[in-house]
């Protein structure tokens, strides 16, 4: 049996810090110990609250999740609160994690903090290539410091701070508020009170943009891969493949048939439709980790609708 690991997973209590949870309790490592806070244990913003976590907890590695995230209108009327707290959080995390000696911390980024003018897919390589999407300018400035962060603390070789980049995700514990949410658990919701309604569904936005989509139990998973057997200080993009991303129109009717919806489908142009699309190529992650499989997305689509539906009352919404 190998060193015992405590591994603190900030940012615990949200959709892919359960993911992360469903993924540890299934496949569970005897030297592992797992720790999920929320922001009731600690308010990550405040640095005294951040190094007592530490202090009660004295992690060896550092899951980092925690962070002010939303969906693109949550972004576009907060860049700033979105820059300026998670600046707060990423900074208090990852030097009071080099401070206390965690051995590894993996951060969270996401494919929509790549530049807006690119080509595609996108890799790793292309973080800091140019601006990112004005939509959520404030998000992506905050999250690419994670990676100049973790390049400091790497320095000296003696640690190993990485992080992955995940595309959109998606799957139970969701944030489904429509006007603060991402755009899937948006349409889950959405359909399942059209479903009960009798009404037709609203799509923001032309329908056109384009999306790669990852289910969270699928992200649990591979950030349990990467805990384990990633160590470079260079990002890693966790999504699936390019073949596999669809439109936003696309997605609806995935949705629509998880509930088995028939109504009609209602499209609001007045609603921005921000980046286009954010094609990232997953060749860096089939390379090192071949076997993986996702869930097909009608699947991971069904059985999110099925949590939603059991979970109604206690949904973030
Ligand atoms: P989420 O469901 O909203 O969860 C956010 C988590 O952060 C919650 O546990 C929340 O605690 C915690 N948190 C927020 N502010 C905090 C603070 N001031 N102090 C302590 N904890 C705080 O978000 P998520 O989708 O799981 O996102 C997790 C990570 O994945 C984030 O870094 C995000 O940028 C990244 N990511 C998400 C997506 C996506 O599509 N969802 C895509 C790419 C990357 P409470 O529950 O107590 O509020
Ligand atoms: O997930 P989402 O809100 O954010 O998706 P992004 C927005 C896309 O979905 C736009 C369309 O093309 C919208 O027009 N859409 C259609 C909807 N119906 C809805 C709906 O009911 N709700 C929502 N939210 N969208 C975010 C970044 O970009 O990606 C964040 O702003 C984060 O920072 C996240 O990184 C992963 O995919 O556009």
């Amino acid at each position: 049996m190998g060193e015992k690991k405590v591994i603190l997973v900030t940012g615990g209590s949200g959709l892919v810090g359960q993911g992360i949870r469903m993924a540890a309790e299934k496949n569970p490592v005897a030297d592992e110990e797992f720790i999920y806070l929320t922001s009731r244990d600690a308010d990550l913003t405040n640095r005294e609250e951040t190094k007592a976590a530490f202090e009660k907890h004295k992690p060896t590695h550092v899951i980092h999740l925690a962070a002010k995230v939303g969906g693109l209108y949550g972004n576009m009327r907060a860049n700033l609160q979105f820059f300026r707290t998670n600046m707060q959080i990423n900074d208090n995390v990852l030097s009071v994690a080099h401070e206390m000696g965690c051995k590894k911390v993996v951060s969270c980024l996401s494919t929509c903090i790549f530049p807006d003018k690119t080509t595609y897919p996108i890799d790793e390589t292309m973080v800091h290539n140019g601006p990112p999407h004005d939509s959520n300018f404030g998000y992506s400035y905050a999250k690419r410091m994670i990676d100049v962060m973790n390049r400091g603390f790497n320095s000296d070789g003696s640690v190993c701070f990485t992080s992955v980049v995940p595309t959109n995700v998606f799957g139970p514990f969701d944030n489904f508020n429509l006007e603060e949410g991402h755009v899937m658990p948006g349409l889950i919701h959405k359909i399942y009170k059209c479903k009960r309604d009798n009404t037709p569904l609203t799509v923001w936005g032309t329908g056109s943009a384009l999306r790669q989509f990852i289910y969270s139990v699928d992200l649990g998973k591979l950030f349990l891969w990467v805990l384990r057997n990633y160590n470079e200080t260079a990002p890693i993009i966790l999504s699936v493949s390019e073949e596999d991303e669809i439109s936003i129109k696309r997605a609806a009717e995935l949705v629509a048939q998880g509930y088995d919806f028939k109504g009609e489908f209602i499209y609001d142009t007045t609603r921005s439709d921000g980046q286009h699309k954010k094609t990232a190529s997953n060749k860096k992650l089939l390379q090192l980790h071949p076997e993986f499989k996702f869930t097909p997305i009608d699947q991971a689509i069904r059985e999110t609708c099925q949590w939603f539906e059991a979970n109604y009352e206690i949904a973030r919404k």
